[in-house]
C-alpha cells in the first residue's frame, strides 16, 4: 500500500504487552506512536499532525477507553480521527456503546493478525481519502491556493482560538484595482492567468505556519494573521502591495499605475474591543479596502 507509508497510528493500551502485539503487526506500515495511559493518549493526539487512526484498548485505570473517545470526538481538533476500539471478547455490550460513542469498528482480543491489518488497512484508506477530497474542496481551481470556504473556516477558529485577552487577530482584504477593463482589453484568458500570478505572489509573502493566504471570490483575497498587531499587519500588507508590483504585469488600462497594483484594507481587533467578533472584523477590513479604493488605489488603508 503507497499511501500508508505517511499514515501515523496511535496504540492506546494500559498492558504494554499488547501494545508490543499490535506494533509488531503494523510497524512495517505505518508510523507508530504509543500511549498506556489516556491523558497521554489525548496528549497525543492534539499534536500537529494528528494521527490518522487510533487503536484504543477500552477497560484502562484512571480514564478508559470510551472516556477517551468521547473527549476526542468532543475536540474540534481531534474529532476527525477514526478510533478503532480493541476488546475483549463477549464485550458486545461495549461494543454498541463504543459505536455510538464514535468509533469506526472494533477489533477482538485475542485478535486476529490478518483481521488486524485488514480493519486498520481499511480506515486508513477511508482516512486519507477523506484528507484528499477534504483538501480539494478547501482549495481554488483556478488559483491553487485555499478558497473561500477555508477562509470562513478559518476566520472562525482563530477568533475562536483568541482566549488569551492580550492576542490580536489582523484581516487583510486584497482586491485588484481596474480588472475590469483589464479584462476588457486583454481577454478572460490573460484574466485568468493574472489572477493566478497574483495569487501565487500574495501567497508567497506570509511566513508564520498559523497564516492563511486566500482567493476571497473573484478578483479578491483576504489574508488571515493570528496573533499580528496593527504594526505586525502593516507592515505584511506594504509587502503584499510590493509583491504584485513587482511581478511588473502590464495593464495600459488602468489609470493607477502602468502595471497591475491592488489596494488593500486591513483591519485588527483582539476579543478585549467590545461587541467584536469575526463578522465585525472582516466588516472593518472591508471598510478599510473601500478606502483605500476612494483614496485613489494601489495602497494599504487602516480601519
Ligand atoms: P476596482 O479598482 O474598483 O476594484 O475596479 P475593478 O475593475 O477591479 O472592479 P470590478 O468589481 O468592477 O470588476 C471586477 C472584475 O473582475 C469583473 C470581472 O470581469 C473580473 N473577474 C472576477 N472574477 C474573475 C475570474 O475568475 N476570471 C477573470 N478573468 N476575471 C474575473
Ligand atoms: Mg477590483
Amino acid at each position: 500500500m503507497s499511501d500508508s507509508k505517511q499514515a501515523t497510528i496511535l496504540i492506546v493500551d494500559d498492558q504494554p504487552a499488547n501494545i508490543h502485539a499490535l506494533a509488531a503487526l503494523l510497524k512495517k506500515d505505518y508510523r507508530i506512536l504509543t500511549a498506556t495511559r489516556g491523558e497521554k493518549a489525548l496528549e497525543l493526539a492534539a499534536r500537529t499532525p494528528p494521527p490518522d487512526l487510533i487503536l484504543l484498548d477500552i477497560v484502562m485505570p484512571d480514564m478508559d477507553g470510551h472516556e477517551v473517545c468521547c473527549r476526542l470526538k468532543n475536540d474540534e481538533a481531534t474529532k476527525a480521527i477514526p478510533i478503532i476500539f480493541v476488546t475483549a471478547l463477549g464485550e458486545e455490550r461495549d461494543e454498541e456503546h463504543g459505536l455510538n460513542l464514535g468509533a469506526a469498528d472494533y477489533i477482538s482480543k485475542p485478535f486476529s493478525p490478518a483481521i488486524v491489518r485488514a480493519r486498520v488497512r481499511n480506515q486508513i484508506h477511508l482516512k486519507l481519502r477523506t484528507d484528499r477530497l477534504e483538501q480539494v474542496a478547501m482549495q481554488d481551481g483556478l488559483t491553487q491556493i485555499p478558497n473561500r470556504r477555508r477562509f470562513d473556516q478559518k476566520l472562525r477558529e482563530e477568533w475562536a482560538r483568541l482566549i488569551r485577552p492580550d492576542q490580536s487577530l489582523s484581516l487583510l482584504m486584497i482586491d485588484i484595482d481596474q480588472f475590469k477593463p483589464y479584462n476588457d482589453h486583454y481577454g478572460h484568458g490573460a484574466g485568468d492567468e493574472c489572477l493566478r500570478q497574483v495569487a501565487q505572489a500574495l501567497y508567497q509573502v506570509p511566513q508564520r505556519p498559523a497564516d492563511l493566504v486566500a482567493r476571497y471570490g473573484g478578483e479578491e483575497f483576504a489574508v488571515v494573521l493570528p496573533e499580528t498587531d496593527e504594526t505586525g499587519a502593516e507592515h505584511l500588507a506594504r509587502r503584499l502591495l510590493e509583491s504584485v508590483q513587482a511581478l511588473g504585469i502590464e495593464h495600459d488600462y488602468s489609470d493607477v499605475a502602468p502595471q497591475v497594483s491592488v489596494s488593500i484594507g486591513v483591519a485588527t481587533h483582539s476579543p478585549r474591543r467590545p461587541r467584536s467578533d469575526a463578522e465585525a472584523l472582516k466588516q472593518s477590513a472591508d471598510r478599510a479596502l473601500y478606502q483605500a479604493k476612494s483614496q485613489g488605489r494601489n495602497r494599504v488603508s487602516f480601519e
